[in-house]
């Protein structure tokens, strides 16, 4: 079997019904980036920042995996060692569709963080920043997101994989944030073909191998069998 790396991004949870980031009426059209994907946005207000991810964390309790995630798990299943699912995406839909190993390189919407002693834990519907860390008991309770200037998570991991990989499929992002925006290309300096699935046009659409535009929920599942 082929080694493949499938990025996704908010475009593979839209169907479940959660918003993207820059589509027309997305996150930040209603929020400033800067004010809730920051650690200094976090630092000035972190009631503001508890109250954006525990909105989120309500409406990906109350969403379901889509056609998308169910076919991406079924792969990852099959595939064993040779697929691995990078995701930009903080929700838990791929797991509860049942896809095993998922990298959350920004991070989980439905685990807290320490910032004082550096412990994870399964968040409760409502986080605040008084919340007293499980381990240590300080209260630096964070969600455990990467923000915008913070270093994205497994980066290590998915470079190796990335040297190896047969094929890089990227769906559903705008391909707008580094480092994950560059990885198709690193992808196919190491001789990877590239695949992009997505509604409309990337910012690095045309540079991809192959493009299947459409909605994820559509196309994936085609894709995937
Ligand atoms: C970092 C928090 C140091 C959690 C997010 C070059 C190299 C490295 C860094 C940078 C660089 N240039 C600039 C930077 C800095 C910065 C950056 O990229 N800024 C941008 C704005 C220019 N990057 C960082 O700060 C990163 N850290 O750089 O550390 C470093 C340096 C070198 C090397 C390594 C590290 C940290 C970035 C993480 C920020 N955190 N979120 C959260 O709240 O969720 S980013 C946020 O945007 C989300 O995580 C999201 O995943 C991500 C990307 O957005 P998309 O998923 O693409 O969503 P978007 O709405 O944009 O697009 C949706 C797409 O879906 C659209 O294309 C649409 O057409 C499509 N779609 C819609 N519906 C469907 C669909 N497709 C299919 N089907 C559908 N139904």
């Amino acid at each position: 079997m082929d080694k493949i790396v499938i990025l996704s991004g908010a475009g593979l949870s839209a169907e479940s019904g959660l918003g993207t980031f820059r589509d027309v009426g997305g996150l930040w059209s209603e929020y400033d980036l800067e004010d809730v994907a920051t650690p200094q946005g976090f630092a000035r207000d972190p009631a503001l920042v508890h109250g954006f991810y525990n909105a989120r964390r309500a409406n990906c309790r109350a969403a379901k995996p889509n056609a998308a995630h169910a076919a991406l798990a079924r792969l990852a299943k099959a595939g064993g060692p040779d697929v691995l699912l990078v995701t930009q995406n903080i929700d838990d839909l791929l797991e509860r569709a049942g896809a095993p190993g998922v990298v959350h390189m920004h991070g989980e919407l439905m685990r807290g963080l320490c910032a004082a002693c550096g412990h994870r834990w399964d968040a409760p519907p409502e986080m605040a920043s008084d919340d007293p860390c499980p381990a240590c008991s300080a209260q630096a309770t964070r969600p455990d997101v990467v923000w915008f200037g913070e270093y994205p998570y497994h980066l290590d991991q998915i470079a190796d994989a990335l040297a190896q990989c047969d094929l890089f499929v990227s769906i559903g992002t705008s391909g707008s944030v580094y480092p994950a925006a560059g990885f198709f290309a690193e992808a196919a300096v190491h001789g990877a073909r590239t695949l992009e699935i997505n509604l409309d046009p990337s910012d690095n659409s045309g540079r991809f191998d192959e493009a299947r535009m459409g909605p994820a929920g559509d196309i994936v599942p085609r894709w995937v069998n």
